[in-house]
């Protein structure tokens, strides 16, 4: 008689993760291999794809991998069919890559607000409409999108990431009502403020050795009174990634040390 445990298995099946050559994409892979998985992941060069290759390869983790731009449908149909062909219909798609613009609104150009809504938002409706056809008829899947704190919030700044990640929260609930019934289940994972490289310029201490003002202000917006690690998220991705979830579809479910709960905290109280 198989266990509950037994739900959190991935053996057998495939997982596409995009943009998965460090940071929180490496954390999902990681523990989708380590749940018996096959892992295929793209970035956007030729130097992050090796980089991603030599860490997977230290942690012991057979990949499949290949440059594809996910803003580029092409690209994309074809990573998706060579995987097909060499490793397998995709049964799991974590829409991970992603791009930020820190810029105030009426400073951005057009073509650096198109940039972020192209990558943040059509990307995912790139590379789910890629994989959703093989996932009906295979019986299912499950497709996971890179929500974010500004699928809920905004703050300066952050105008095109907040807007892609709010429509992807969107895009998470049309697909789920769209393709439910054909057993796909599509659900965002939010994660809080996470020390990854992208959000390293908010971190950085002053050439004083003073703290980042906005390191302080997480700090004391976040219950938990840290930033998250990648490996914080690995537990939730795996959940939303295997049959423990099949009765979950729509959701944004946020690993994010309580901070959208709280209104916050005195970031003065942080002094190191
Ligand atoms: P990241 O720096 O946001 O980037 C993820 C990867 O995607 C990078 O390797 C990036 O390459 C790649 N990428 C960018 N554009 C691409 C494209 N057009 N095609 C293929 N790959 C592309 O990494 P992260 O901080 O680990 O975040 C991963 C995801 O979680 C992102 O969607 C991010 O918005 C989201 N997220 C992050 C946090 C956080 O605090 N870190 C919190 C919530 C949500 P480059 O290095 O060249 O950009
Ligand atoms: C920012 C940060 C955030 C994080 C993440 C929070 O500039 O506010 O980069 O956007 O990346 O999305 O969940």
């Amino acid at each position: 008689m198989s266990g509950i445990m037994d739900k959190f298995s991935l053996e057998g099946k495939v997982a596409w993760i995009t943009g998965a050559s460090y940071g929180l994409g490496l954390a999902y892979a990681q523990a989708f291999a380590e749940a018996g998985a096959k892992i295929v992941f793209n970035d956007i060069n030729r130097e992050l794809v090796d980089k991603g290759r030599k860490e997977y390869k230290k942690l012991g983790i057979e990949v499949y991998s290949a440059v594809c731009d996910v803003t580029n449908e092409k690209q994309v149909n074809a990573f998706v069919a060579d995987v097909t062909k060499k490793v397998g219909p995709i049964d799991i798609l974590v829409n991970n890559a992603g791009i930020i613009k820190r810029i105030p609104m009426t400073e951005m150009t057009l073509e650096q607000w198109n940039a972020v809504i192209t990558t943040d938002l059509t990307g995912p409706f790139i590379c789910s409409k890629a994989v959703i056809p093989s996932m009906i008829k295979n019986g299912g899947g499950k497709i996971i999108n890179a929500c974010s704190m500004m699928s809920e919030l905004g703050r300066e700044t952050v105008s095109a990431y907040a807007s892609a990640k709010g429509g992807l929260k969107m895009l998470t609930r049309n697909i789920a009502s769209e393709y439910g019934r054909y057993n796909i289940q599509c659900n965002g994972i939010g994660p809080g403020y996470i020390a990854t490289p992208q959000t390293e310029p908010l971190r950085t201490k002053g050439k004083d050795g003073s703290l980042h003002p906005f390191d302080r202000l997480i700090r004391s917006k976040t219950p938990a009174g840290r930033w998250g690690e990648p490996g914080d998220l690995a537990g939730l991705a795996l959940f939303l990634a295997s049959p423990a979830s099949d009765f979950v579809n729509g959701q944004v479910i946020y690993a994010d040390g309580g901070l959208l709960s709280y209104i916050g905290g005195d970031p003065g109280e942080i002094t190191e």
